[in-house]
C-alpha cells in the first residue's frame, strides 16, 4: 500500500541513456484487466535527457499469449497514442504490447506493459445475481444495539451476508480470474486472502443502466484440489442511504444487495472450469451487523465467522442463496480506477472528556475511516466511534453539520486479547473521532485515519515559498482527494455527497493539474448521458437520485464544460465523440425554450452564484454567459469532429448569444447588470464583451474590490474566474492580495482558522456568528478550491495555448508577485513530464524549465530589462536552442522545444 499520495519522480537526466517511453496505459490505465473494447486505445508518455529531443517514430507489437497479433510497423508521428489497428481483439484474452519509440538521430528505445479484454459477449456470463433468501432462512437478527439516535430507521438496512462457494479443480491452474461485481458494495476473498485492494466496488454508477464489474487475478489464489470463492456484501449506494430524505433515501436502486461473480480456470490442457454465482451458493450472517455508507457499521467480533472462505471450513450451518437468474444487461466493465485506500494518516493527539471516552485528533480532515487497536476489552464490551469534522468550543465532537448522517461505528469485543476493528463498507468525513467505552487508556498509536478515495494516478505537485499558500494548496488536494469517492461528490460527511455538476465542472481544472481524472470523469459523464432527459435537459446531481432539479445554469451545462475540458487537457477525441450528442442535445434545449437568446426560462433550481458574500449576482447575467459557453463548447466540438454544418451553425448562434447578453445586460459605460464581481468576471472570461466594454468592465470589476477593501464576494460560479481574470488583465497583485488575505471572506480565514480541507461556504465557521448554518455547512468541500487552476497555471505557469489540445504547446507565464519567492510545479501532460521553477533573489529572476520530447512552449520571463535575459548564462539571441519573439518592455517572450532551461534576467 502507498503511505502517501505523492507525484512520483522520474528518473534524472544521468539516469537516461536518450528519448525514453514510460507510463504506458491502456484505455488511459495502467497494466488494466478486464477492458471492455477491442480497439483499446494505447498512449505513453516520453523523457528525454537531451534538448529538443522529440519521437520521429513509433512501433507497437502486440502480443497475445505470446503471439504476435498485430504490427503497427514504424510510424513516422510524435503522437503518444494509437488506436489498437489489428482484429478486433478477443474477449478474455491477455495481452503484452511492445512499443517501440525512436528519436530523430535513429535511436530506438523500448518499453512493454499488458492488459487484458474482459467479457465482451452477454453470453459469456454463466452467473445469477444471488441474494439472502429470506424464505430458505428467515433468520433475522437486528443490528446490534445502534440505540441512539435512528434505529427505526436504520432498521431497513439488513446485515452484511457472507456468501461462499467450494469446489474442486481437478487439474493444475495456468490461469484465473474472477469477474465481480454487486447490487451493493462487495469484498471478494478467495482461498483465505482478501483479493485485491479495491474499496466500495463496484463503485456509484446509475445502476439503473450501468454496473460495473471488475476483474481480478486470482492464478497464485487457486490450486487442484478443494478450493472456495466468496465475498461479503454490504448495501452502499444500491440500497443504502444515499443523500437528505431520511424517509425515503435509502433503496434508491434496489431493497437488498446482490452478488454476481464468474471465475474462470484455464488448465494447461486448454480446457476451462467456470464457476459462477447460483443456487450452490451458500450465505451467512457474519461479524458486521449493520453497515451504511453515511450511518456507520456495526461489527461484533463474537460472531466472527473464521477462516470462512478457506478450504476445510464447515459451512454446515450456511443457507442457500436466493438464485434471481442471469440479466447481465447492464454489465460494463470496469472503466476507471477504483477507490483505494491512499494513505494513513497517525492519530496526532488523544483528549480524554470522561473515563473510556476520548477525543482522537488526526491533524487532517479526511474521507475515510479508523482502524482501531483494542486491548484487554471483555468479550461483549461495546465501543462506539463518532465522527466529526470540527470540535465545538467545549472540546466536544461537533457533528450538527452532518444532519441525519450518524456517521458512527461500533466494535464489540470478542475478548480476545489485542483486537483490530476496521470498517469496510462505510466512509466517514472526518478530522476529529470520538471512541466512547474504550477499556483503559487510549494512546495515538490506537487509531490510524485510513484516508481512501478514488485512486486516480497523481499528476501534479506545486509548492511556493508561502506556507500559507502551501497550506491551501494542501486543503484543496484534500478536498479533492475526499471528494472523488467514485464520482465526483459536494462532500462526504453529511447526509448528502452528490455528484453536484457545477461543482464538478468548475473544479475539474484544478482537479486535472493534480491528477489524471480522464477515466474519473468519463464514467461519471456516461451517467449524466443517461440521466439527460428526453427534452435535453441535465439532473443537478449525477448519478441522478434524490432531487427532481434538471437544467440549472452551471450546473447542467457540465454537460459542455466537462467533455470539451476533458478535450482540451487530454487531448482524446473519443470523448468529444462520445458527448456529442449530450452536449447539442443539452444547448438546443435551452435555445428552444429561450428563443431571444437571454436565458430566463427554464432555469430550474436556478442557485444563481451559490454562496456568493452579500451580494446578488444577477440570474439572468450568470444564466446567458453560460449558455453562450456551452453553445461555444458546442461549436468547437463539431470543429474537431469534422461537422462543419453544426460548428458555423453554433459559432453563430453563440456570437447571437453574446451580442444580445451585451444588448441586455451591458451598459454603455461596461457596467454589467447587478455589478458584481461575478457578473463582470463572467462575460470577460467566457469573452463576451467587444473591444470598447472589455477594459472598462475590467476597470468596474478591480473598482468593485477596491471598494471593498480588496475584498472577494464571489460564490462557486465567479471564484474559478476571480484570479486567473486578474491576472489575464494585469491584475496579478490585486490577485495575490486575495491569496494572502485572511479576512473574512477568504481562503486564508479558513486556515487561520485551522482548516486543513476546503470549506463549502466562506462563512462555514466565523468569529462573530460561530458556526455557520447547520443546514449546509460542509467544511470538506471543494468548489471554493477552484483557484488551484490559478496556482498551477498562473503562479507556477504552466498552461497551454488557445489552440493546443493535450498541453502539445505549452504556455510558460509564470506571474512572481506576492509574498512569494520563489514557486515550483511539475505536471504530467499527456505527452510527459513539464515542470517550472521560479525563484526571485538578488534582483535576479531564475526560471527553469523542462518541456517533454515533442511538446513546444511558448516562455514569457518578466523583466525590467528583455535585453539582459539569458539562458545558462547566455544572451538568448546567441542560444540555438532558444528563438526570441518579440519582447514587451517587461517581458522576454521566447519559444523553445523539448529539454531543461534555465533563464536568469533583472527583476
Ligand atoms: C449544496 C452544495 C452543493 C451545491 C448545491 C447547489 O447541496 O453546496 O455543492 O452544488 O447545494
Amino acid at each position: 500500500m502507498k503511505t502517501e499520495w505523492v507525484l512520483p519522480e522520474l528518473p534524472s537526466a544521468a539516469e537516461l541513456s536518450g528519448l525514453t517511453a514510460y507510463d504506458l496505459r491502456c484505455e488511459h490505465r495502467v497494466d488494466p484487466l478486464g477492458i471492455g473494447t477491442a480497439r483499446p486505445r494505447l498512449s505513453w508518455r516520453l523523457t528525454s535527457p537531451t534538448r529538443g529531443d522529440r519521437q520521429d517514430a513509433f512501433r507497437v507489437q502486440m502480443l497475445r499469449d505470446g503471439v504476435q497479433v498485430w504490427d503497427s510497423g514504424w510510424r513516422s508521428e510524435s503522437a503518444t497514442y494509437v488506436d489498437h489497428g489489428g482484429a478486433p481483439l478477443t474477449s478474455q484474452t491477455d495481452h503484452v504490447w511492445q512499443l517501440s519509440v525512436r528519436d530523430a538521430a535513429g535511436e530506438v528505445s523500448s518499453a512493454e506493459a499488458t492488459f487484458a479484454t474482459g467479457l465482451f459477449h452477454q453470453d459469456e456470463w454463466e452467473a445469477h445475481w444471488i441474494e439472502h433468501d429470506y424464505e430458505t432462512d428467515p433468520y433475522f437478527e437486528p443490528p446490534v444495539d445502534r440505540a441512539e439516535p435512528r434505529t427505526v430507521r436504520q432498521a431497513t438496512i439488513a446485515p452484511p451476508r457472507h456468501y461462499r462457494r467450494s469446489f474442486e479443480l481437478t487439474q493444475p491452474v495456468t490461469r484465473a480470474r474472477v469477474y465481480v461485481t454487486a447490487h451493493g458494495l462487495y469484498q471478494f476473498s478467495a482461498n483465505g486472502q482478501r483479493i485485491g485492494n479495491d474499496e466500495l466496488t463496484p463503485g456509484w454508477t446509475d445502476y439503473r443502466e450501468r454496473v460495473a464489474y471488475q476483474t481480478y487475478d486470482v492464478t497464485d489464489v487457486l490450486h487442484e484440489g478443494e478450493n472456495v470463492i466468496g465475498a461479503v456484501l454490504g448495501e452502499g449506494w444500491w440500497s443504502g442511504y444515499v443523500g437528505w430524505d431520511t424517509r425515503s433515501h435509502a433503496h434508491h436502486y434496489g431493497k437488498k444487495p446482490q452478488l454476481l461473480a464468474q471465475l474462470v480456470v484455464d488448465h494447461p490442457d486448454g480446457s476451462r472450469t467456470v464457476v459462477a454465482t447460483d443456487g450452490r451458493w451458500v450465505e451467512h450472517v457474519g461479524p458486521i451487523r449493520f453497515a451504511d455508507l453515511l450511518m456507520g457499521e456495526s461489527y461484533d467480533a463474537r460472531h466472527e465467522l473464521g477462516a470462512w472462505s478457506s478450504p476445510g471450513y464447515d459451512a454446515g450451518d450456511w443457507a442457500p442463496a436466493g438464485d434471481l437468474g442471469g440479466d447481465v444487461s447492464t454489465l460494463i466493465a470496469a472503466t476507471t480506477d477504483p477507490v483505494r485506500v491512499t494513505e494513513d494518516v497517525p492519530a496526532t493527539a488523544v483528549t480524554a472528556l470522561a473515563p473510556g471516552r476520548f477525543i482522537v485528533d488526526l491533524g487532517q480532515n479526511l474521507a475515510g475511516r479508523v482502524r482501531l487497536r483494542v486491548r484487554g476489552a471483555q468479550a461483549g464490551d461495546r465501543i462506539r466511534l463518532r465522527h466529526g469534522e470540527m470540535l465545538q468550543a467545549d472540546g466536544e465532537l461537533y457533528t450538527a453539520n452532518l444532519r441525519t448522517a450518524d456517521a458512527t461505528d461500533y466494535f464489540v469485543s470478542a475478548g480476545a486479547g489485542e483486537e483490530f476493528f476496521e470498517p469496510i463498507f462505510t466512509v466517514h468525513g472526518f478530522r476529529y473521532v470520538e471512541v466512547d467505552g474504550y477499556p483503559g487508556e487510549l494512546t495515538t498509536a490506537d487509531v490510524t485515519g485510513r484516508a481512501l478515495h478514488s485512486d486516480t494516478p497523481v499528476a501534479g505537485r506545486f509548492e511556493c515559498s508561502d506556507p500559507g499558500v502551501n497550506q491551501l494548496l494542501s486543503n484543496i488536494r484534500w478536498g479533492q482527494r475526499g471528494n472523488f469517492v467514485s464520482v465526483p461528490t459536494d462532500c462526504p460527511q453529511r447526509d448528502e455527497r452528490l455528484g453536484w455538476t457545477a461543482d464538478a465542472q468548475i473544479f475539474l481544472p484544478t482537479a486535472a493539474y493534480q491528477a489524471d481524472v480522464l477515466t474519473f470523469f468519463e464514467n461519471w459523464f456516461a451517467d449524466l448521458a443517461v440521466a439527460q432527459t428526453d427534452e435535453g435537459a441535465i439532473p443537478d446531481v449525477i448519478p441522478h437520485v434524490i432531487t427532481g432539479r434538471h437544467g440549472t445554469p452551471a450546473w447542467a451545462d457540465a454537460a459542455t464544460i466537462v467533455p470539451w475540458t476533458l478535450y482540451r487537457i487530454y487531448g482524446d477525441e473519443r470523448v468529444l465523440r462520445t458527448a456529442w450528442p449530450v452536449m447539442r442535445r443539452w444547448v438546443d434545449y435551452v435555445h428552444r425554450a429561450n428563443p431571444d437568446l437571454i436565458w430566463r426560462k427554464r432555469t430550474s433550481g436556478h442557485y444563481g452564484d451559490w454562496l456568493q458574500v452579500g451580494v446578488q449576482t444577477d440570474r439572468d447575467v450568470l444564466a446567458t454567459a453560460y449558455f453562450a459557453r456551452s453553445v461555444e463548447f458546442t461549436a468547437a466540438a463539431a470543429q474537431v469532429l469534422g461537422l462543419a454544418d453544426e460548428a458555423a451553425a453554433y459559432g453563430e448562434l453563440r456570437d447571437k448569444i453574446a451580442a444580445a447578453f451585451v444588448a441586455e445586460f451591458v451598459d454603455a459605460e461596461g457596467k454589467v447588470r447587478g455589478e458584481t464581481q461575478t457578473g463582470y468576471l463572467l462575460p470577460l472570461a467566457f469573452g463576451l464583451l467587444p473591444e470598447q466594454t472589455e477594459q472598462a468592465a475590467v476597470k468596474h470589476l478591480v473598482a468593485d474590490l477596491e471598494l471593498r477593501g480588496r475584498s472577494l464576494t464571489t460564490g462557486f460560479a465567479g471564484v474559478a474566474l476571480l484570479c486567473p481574470i486578474l491576472t489575464k488583465y494585469g491584475y496579478a497583485e490585486l490577485a495575490y492580495d486575495l491569496l494572502h488575505d485572511d479576512r473574512y471572506p477568504s481562503w486564508g480565514y479558513s486556515i487561520k482558522h485551522g482548516a486543513t480541507t476546503i470549506w463549502e461556504r466562506w462563512d462555514g465557521w466565523t468569529e462573530e456568528n460561530g458556526f455557520g448554518p447547520v443546514a449546509m455547512n460542509s467544511f470538506n468541500h471543494y468548489s471554493l478550491g477552484s483557484v488551484g487552476e490559478w496556482l498551477y497555471g498562473d503562479v507556477a505557469g504552466i498552461s497551454q495555448s488557445p489552440e493546443s489540445v493535450g498541453f502539445r504547446d505549452l504556455v510558460i507565464k509564470p506571474s512572481p508577485g506576492g509574498r512569494l519567492n520563489w514557486a515550483e510545479a511539475s505536471y504530467d501532460t499527456p505527452t510527459g513530464r513539464v515542470t517550472t521553477r521560479w525563484q526571485q533573489s538578488d534582483g535576479t529572476l531564475t526560471l527553469d524549465v523542462t518541456i517533454p520530447p515533442g511538446a513546444t512552449a511558448t516562455i514569457h520571463i518578466p523583466t525590467t530589462n528583455p535585453n539582459a535575459t539569458k539562458e545558462s548564462g547566455h544572451p538568448l539571441s546567441q542560444s540555438k536552442d532558444v528563438t526570441l519573439l518579440d519582447p514587451t518592455p517587461d517581458t522576454t517572450i521566447c519559444r523553445i522545444s523539448s529539454g531543461t532551461y534555465h533563464f536568469t534576467t533583472p527583476a
